[in-house]
């Protein structure tokens, strides 16, 4: 468990799947950490300090020293305090799932972002782009109550957020990518993801105030993007 002289510290903000990621991981190895809600409309000196480079949370700060960026943190949390391991030992396991994670960031968080930016083409685009991530995603958890397996990991805690932010971005949105009768391995890991213990026990934002917040965010950001189809598939990131 966490030696008593480590401090951690994580600077999130309430409705961010990144920060999501970061509250999990922290929560399977039982770390304790201080929380700091950052307000990233209105940015405080203490992440640009932190995070220079990008200003974006989640940032941990262990003992002292920033890490930004949702993947890094996660494997620097694998690293550091290596009981219940998010990353298979095998590297080429590992390996496989940073691909799996970066075609899940990539293919799909990406493209229903814009799903949920957009309207007409653009959002049939991205709906349509988002539906065969899933696809693919499904065709690997067939068989499985977890991505790796059995157990809990590091790509799941990745793809965590289709859980529950992936039907709000829909509802807000008038979209539909996920269907649960299309995609039964996904739907029974849903509910493994949402029913472990862990997980079970950890914040999420409401859903009410997701909706709200997830309107809003939809009306500023719309239009706002350059048509990503048209861009050989570079894509506009979240909170752009
Ligand atoms: N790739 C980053 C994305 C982080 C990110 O986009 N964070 C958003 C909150 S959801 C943010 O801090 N946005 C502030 C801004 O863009 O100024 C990660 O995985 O950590």
């Amino acid at each position: 468990m966490e030696n008593k002289d480590s401090t951690v510290k994580l600077v999130g903000f309430w409705v961010s799947p990144f920060v999501q990621r970061v509250r999990w991981a922290l929560k399977l190895k039982g770390i304790e950490y201080e929380y700091i809600e950052e307000d990233i409309f209105n940015r405080s000196h203490l992440l640009s300090e932190l995070n220079p480079v990008y200003e974006k949370v989640p940032v941990l700060v262990h003992n002292g020293k920033p890490l930004p960026e949702s993947f890094i943190i996660l494997e620097y949390i694998d690293e550091t305090w290596k009981h219940d391991p998010l990353l298979p030992q095998d590297p080429h396991e590992r390996a496989t799932d940073r691909f799996w994670a970066k075609f899940a960031e990539e293919k799909l968080l990406d493209a229903a972002w814009i799903g949920l930016c957009s309207e007409d083409d653009e959002q049939e685009g991205a709906v349509k782009s988002s539906i065969e991530a899933l696809e693919k995603i499904e065709e690997k958890l067939k068989g499985k109550n977890f991505f790796g397996g059995d157990r809990i990991g590091y790509v799941d805690i990745i793809i965590g957020w289709i859980s529950y932010m992936l039907p709000v971005w829909e509802e807000v949105a008038s979209m539909k990518i996920y269907d649960p009768m299309k995609f039964p391995a996904i739907t029974s890991w849903i509910s493994n993801f949402r029913e472990h213990p862990v997980i079970k026990e950890e914040y999420l934002p409401s859903k009410d105030e997701m909706i709200v917040y997830f309107q809003w965010r939809r009306k500023v950001l719309k239009g706002t993007f350059p048509p990503m189809w048209k861009t050989k598939g570079k894509t506009a990131t979240f909170q752009d």
